[in-house]
């Protein structure tokens, strides 16, 4: 399948919604078993949440408290919510806001950079490129942040007159964060405080913000398909005002409810690879409505894309072997982006006991 152009027009979902349609087109309708249930949802439970203060504690029991927070969460629900996380409360605002200006922005402006499959920066409407494919009820922005030398601020909208500004100072704390976070990872997994870090290598981190217009119909559709996020680790800055992101806990839908100025966190496919499944990437999707439109900035933190990723060897034992084979990250998410959200079919497909004993 080659991914040098989209197979079908481009239609922008926040362009369907504003044409005030009553019934969403047939394309975006989903099969009845991934529609989301509304009233099947849980209330009284909900994702950890964390607050990262007492890592810097000078009292032991406060900072190994925290520490075992975050290992439960990583291990229990692969998802959870950090407070006090180091990035600054306002910047957050100020990205979030930036970003809804930039899809209140008129069409033409927007169109300037529109995005193809082949790198997916800039403006988009789909993921994958599966001709005939149902589609989500989103459109989004794409863009690299790391490696430097795919960084290219004009690719990056030039309006809102700040925004650029914005993503280059919102990234790098959020990076700073992430850095930290890869240490705590590899604390709680026994492993030298670097060690994750190190096989990341020079890590490669990007930007997709979501945009979710309203819909007519969201008991038929999804803004974000099922999916188990390729990289390393996921820092998810939601809507505050607009729930969505659903995340599966046990065969159930868990709706997230943000925490003010928190941070989700989630794990995604290669720190499971890394971890050799003791921490799992985890499902989830994202509900529409039909009276809010919701923003959210996903900031993917992945490894260097050529290098290879395998369990790492101290996690490795005769009673728990290898289960994936080594991979470079490039390799791994050519399969999102040419099926699109498909659930957690790709890392279970590669998860084999025949890896082991290597
Ligand atoms: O919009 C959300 O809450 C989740 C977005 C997400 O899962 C993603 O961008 O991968």
């Amino acid at each position: 399948m080659s991914l040098g152009e989209w197979p079908e027009p481009i239609i922008r979902v926040q362009s369907l919604s504003e044409s005030g349609l009553s019934t969403i087109p047939v394309r975006y309708i989903k099969p009845s078993m991934d529609r989301p249930i509304i009233s099947s949802d849980p209330d009284h439970i909900s994702i950890p949440i964390i607050d990262l203060q007492g890592l810097d504690a000078e009292d032991d029991n406060l900072r190994s408290s925290t520490l075992n927070q975050i290992s439960w969460a990583c291990r229990e629900w692969g998802f959870f919510q950090v407070l006090n996380h180091g990035v600054d409360p306002d910047l957050m605002d100020r990205a979030r806001e930036v970003w809804c200006e930039f899809f209140h922005l008129p069409m033409e402006l927007k169109q300037i950079y529109s995005n193809t499959p082949k790198t997916y920066e800039g403006y988009g409407s789909r993921l994958g490129v599966e001709k005939g494919a149902i589609l989500d009820w989103s459109d989004y922005y794409y863009l690299h942040y790391l490696p430097s030398n795919l960084k290219d601020c004009n690719k990056w909208p030039a309006q809102p007159s700040s925004c650029r500004e914005v993503i280059e100072e919102y990234s790098g704390q959020v990076v700073k964060l992430g850095g930290r976070l890869m240490k705590i990872l590899s604390i709680n997994l026994g492993l030298d405080e670097d060690r994750l870090q190190n096989a990341f290598g020079d890590i490669g981190a990007c930007l997709r913000v979501n945009f979710y217009p309203k819909c007519p119909q969201p008991e038929l559709t999804l803004g974000l398909s099922s999916h188990s996020d390729p990289g390393g680790l996921t820092f998810l800055l939601p809507d505050d005002q607009v729930p969505g992101l659903q995340v599966r806990k046990d065969g159930n839908w868990i709706t997230v409810k943000p925490a003010k100025h928190a941070f989700i966190v989630n794990i995604g496919d290669q720190v499971q690879v890394l971890s050799n499944a003791t921490y799992k990437s985890v499902e989830h999707r994202v509900r529409v409505n039909s009276g809010q439109e919701r923003v959210s900035l996903a900031f993917f933190y992945n490894p260097k894309s050529d290098l290879l990723i395998e369990p790492a060897k101290e996690l490795v034992t005769p009673e728990k072997p290898a289960l994936y084979p080594p991979m470079t990250f490039d390799e791994y998410r050519l399969y999102i982006r040419t099926k699109g959200p498909q659930g957690k079919s790709q890392v279970e497909s590669l998860a084999s006991p025949r890896c082991c004993n290597r």
